[in-house]
């Protein structure tokens, strides 16, 4: 399987519906603060049409249950979340899946899953979530990319559009940022300037 190298994450269906129209190819819906399940619902379901209608593979960050209902077919786990997820009804619905690791014990747990995709993060200092694990660093990721082999690496964590080729040189075969784009003063064009940057996979 061949991910897209830009790999957007936002947070509501709104932010979906805003940057999908501009090319994006792979984004993941990942809600947080919201406990109502009807709103949940409603949020993948718009994710959902605003992906199907612009060709965009959507990934549901956490809520598996719900991936599965909504007929989505793609899930991301973090590590907590892989431990209490059904992996034998995920994959009897066909989801695909990705799975954070931050440490090489993380990483066995993950390759254990059988994944679609493996991401490594903080790869640089970020601010959009609280880790203990200091910044992993350029070499970490080719490090990751020579363990897993043909197996997709998501870098996420700090990245930048300027910092983009060198983690795509680095092993990366995606990037997955939030900040960067979304508080970014133009998210349309820091958008249209990532989708440019990454478009031939390896920027050169
Ligand atoms: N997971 P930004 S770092 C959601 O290391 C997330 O697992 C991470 O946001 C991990 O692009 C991170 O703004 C935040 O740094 C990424």
């Amino acid at each position: 399987m061949q991910l897209d190298p830009f790999y957007p994450i936002v947070d509501s269906s709104a932010w979906v519906e805003r940057l999908v129209p501009l090319g994006v190819k792979l984004l993941q819906l990942r809600i947080k603060d919201v406990e109502d399940e009807n709103r949940l619902r409603q949020e993948i379901s718009a994710a959902k049409t605003a992906c199907k209608k612009h060709g965009c593979q959507l990934i549901i960050n956490d809520y598996w249950r719900l991936a599965i209902d909504e007929a989505c077919n793609f899930v991301h786990l973090g590590q907590e979340d892989l431990v209490d997820a059904d992996l034998t009804a995920i994959r009897r619905a066909g989801l695909r899946l990705g799975v954070s690791t931050h440490d090489g014990e993380e990483l066995e747990t993950a390759l254990s899953a059988d994944p679609d995709y493996i991401a490594l993060g903080p790869v640089f200092p970020t601010s959009s979530k609280s880790l203990k694990w200091a910044p992993q660093g350029v070499e970490k990721v080719s490090g990751w990319k020579r363990q897993v082999g043909n197996l997709p690496l998501v870098a996420i964590g700090g990245i930048t559009l300027e910092k983009a080729r060198e983690v795509l040189r680095s092993g990366a075969d995606s990037i997955a940022v939030i900040s960067d784009v979304t508080r970014s003063r133009d998210p349309e064009q820091r958008t249209r300037d990532w989708i440019e940057e990454t478009r031939d996979g390896i920027a050169v």
